[in-house]
């Protein structure tokens, strides 16, 4: 039995950290693969969220790819966490330095990939009318690649301007004394409210949930820095590999419990004044489990915000009281408390007092208008799960991915879902929710060891057993039930699919930590993929592509 023959070996959707990894690695297979990206440029998440102020809450150093030493060695980081624009430039040196963009088609977006079980074949289907046909379909389309526009009425009738951060225009927008309204302060909000702040007439924060918004405490990287990174970069990634979160941050391993009043003041402290995550990971291992111990450290935040912020009704309303720290995405600050003492800043508190209308000239509330020239919407994604289920993605029997997801998603280790086979997901549902450079690497690694193991058994199709999946699903549940993190339920957090009205309410990522999670790819891969069922053998043939360039190449000839 011979392979019937496709037009690629593998097609990925998304030209961001995972796809150009994935690409990278599917050359080096020896493989022919083909990216699709709705963009005009690689970068993915980091070419759309092009909003100022937009920069990485991770640090330069880990934030990037690790599988090239002669990568690692000539790129030069300027800042602990590089804005957007230096990220994506980052991200276009890689595509150059590798020769990528010639397997990229830009501007293109994917409307269905349907499992052709005859051929054992997956046809994509994109919005220039194209039909192609692959083996292998990998979806590297990211997590944060669904923008979400809430659906409040009257937005049709706005005379001002408005932008959403996720689809940001690559022309300046000019703030300069406007009345400008913020709607948003997750992550993104955070980062362009003290950036307008500077410039606008006035700045209205609308915000829903106060969030933990911990200090970046950003800052050049210096010459002796740098080179200092580079030059331990092998015992960077070790730690990288076996941190929670992928970040080079390190772990505690005391709790709140076996420490004094004074001890645990003088640690939250140092932490606050390091800045960036090393306050959830580094001050009490027991922060994300334990009710008090989390209350502590939310309440030593309060504390500051009550120090920063000069107007105490303000101060207040800015102080999260209603969840625990780190029970939804807590943000990284540059300035976003101190934007409040602005006499052009004021914080409207919506959380009982909802927006019901955008106007002809701003926005209303129950009891409130407010006059506004511009909105921003900084309001997140359908997180997660949106770039797969809304595509049309049909499996065996034509099930479609979405109906199959409709209570949550349902995968094994994060890559593989029972009835899609040969497809493979890339920092998607149930992988971690860490560090996305670094889980993209290993998921590709993983990806490239299922081909390899395929192509060796002489198999054609893998997919995963529904007991792993089952098992997979359970673990995900286990771990945020048995954390603080089941309690962003009540506050909208994404990563429980709470942030979108309708949206079935499930654990949306892994948070059993990447380290446990690398271990546990690694597993799998050793025992031979007990996780999975592999079917059909014979001989592998060329993709179609190649056999047509090899008898154009004999006819030169
Ligand atoms: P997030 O973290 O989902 O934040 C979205 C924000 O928008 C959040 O403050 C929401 O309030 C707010 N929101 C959403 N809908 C509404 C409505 N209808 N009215 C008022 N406010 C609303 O998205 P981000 O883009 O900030 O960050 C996403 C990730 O990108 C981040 O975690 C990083 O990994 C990078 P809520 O808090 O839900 O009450």
């Amino acid at each position: 039995m011979t392979e019937h023959s496709v037009d690629y070996e593998a097609i990925v959707v998304g030209a961001g950290f995972a796809g150009l990894r994935m690409l990278h690695d599917l050359r080096e297979l020896g493989l022919s693969a083909k990216v699709l990206d709705g963009g005009s440029d690689v970068g993915g998440t980091w070419y759309w969220n092009r909003y100022p102020g937009a920069r990485t809450d991770s640090e330069a150093w880990y934030y990037c790819f690790s599988f090239s030493k002669e990568l690692l060695a000539d790129w030069e980081w300027s800042q602990r966490y590089p804005s957007q624009p230096e990220v994506l430039s980052y991200l276009r040196h890689v595509a150059d330095r590798f020769d990528l963009r010639k397997d990229i088609q830009f501007e293109t977006w994917v409307v269905s990939a349907t499992w052709d079980e005859p051929t054992s074949t997956w046809t994509i289907c994109t919005d220039k009318g194209q039909s192609l046909t692959c083996r292998y379909f990998i979806s590297a389309a990211g997590p944060l690649s669904k923008p979400y526009l809430p659906d409040i009425p009257g937005l049709d009738r706005f005379r001002g301007e408005w932008y959403m951060t996720a689809r940001w225009p690559k022309e300046r927008v000019d703030f300069t004394g406007k009345r400008v309204g913020l709607i948003g302060t997750g992550a993104t909000g955070v980062q362009i409210g003290p950036v307008v702040a500077l410039s606008a007439g006035e700045l209205t924060v609308f915000q829903r949930t106060a969030n933990y918004v911990l200090p970046a405490r950003n800052r050049p990287l210096d010459e002796p820095e740098r080179v200092a990174i580079k030059a331990d970069y092998d015992a960077i990634w070790a730690r990288v590999r076996e941190q929670y979160y992928a970040m080079d941050l390190g772990m505690t391993d005391r709790s709140a419990r076996e420490m004094s009043h004074e001890e645990r003041q003088a640690v939250l402290e140092r932490m606050w004044e390091i800045g960036g995550f090393r306050y959830l990971f580094q001050t009490f291992n027991d922060l994300w489990l334990d009710a008090e111990s989390n209350e502590i450290a939310a309440e030593f935040i309060r504390n500051k915000i009550r120090a920063i912020v000069k107007d105490p009704v303000t101060a207040e309303l800015l102080c999260p009281k209603n969840h625990p720290l780190a029970s939804k995405r807590p943000p990284c600050g540059h300035g976003y408390y101190e934007t409040f003492n602005r006499n052009n800043v004021t914080l409207v508190d919506i959380g009982d007092n909802p927006i019901e209308e955008i106007t002809a000239t701003g926005l209303r509330t129950a009891t409130d208008a407010h006059e506004l020239d511009m909105i921003v919407f900084a309001t997140g994604f359908d997180a997660i799960t949106g770039a797969a289920t809304g595509v049309d993605i049909r499996g065996r029997g034509g099930q479609l991915l979405r109906d199959n997801w409709a209570e949550g998603p349902r995968t094994h280790l994060g890559i593989g879902v029972d009835g899609f086979p040969n497809m493979f997901t890339l920092l998607g549902p149930q992988g971690p929710f860490a560090n996305g450079p670094t889980i993209a690497e290993n998921q590709a690694e993983f990806v490239v060891d299922a081909v390899t193991h395929m192509r060796e058994g002489g198999c054609r199709v893998m997919e995963p057993t529904p007991a792993a999946v089952e098992s997979w699903v359970q673990h995900n549940e286990d771990v945020v039930s048995s954390s603080i993190l089941h309690k962003g339920e009540e506050v909208h957090s994404y990563f429980l699919g709470a942030n979108i009205p309708g949206k079935a309410h499930a654990v949306l990522a892994y948070f059993g930590g990447a380290g446990t999670y690398f271990q546990r790819l690694a597993q799998e891969v050793e025992s031979g993929f007990p996780g999975f069922v592999l079917a059909g053998s014979g001989p592998v043939a060329e993709p179609a592509q190649q056999l047509e360039r090899e008898s154009d190449a004999q006819v030169a000839a």
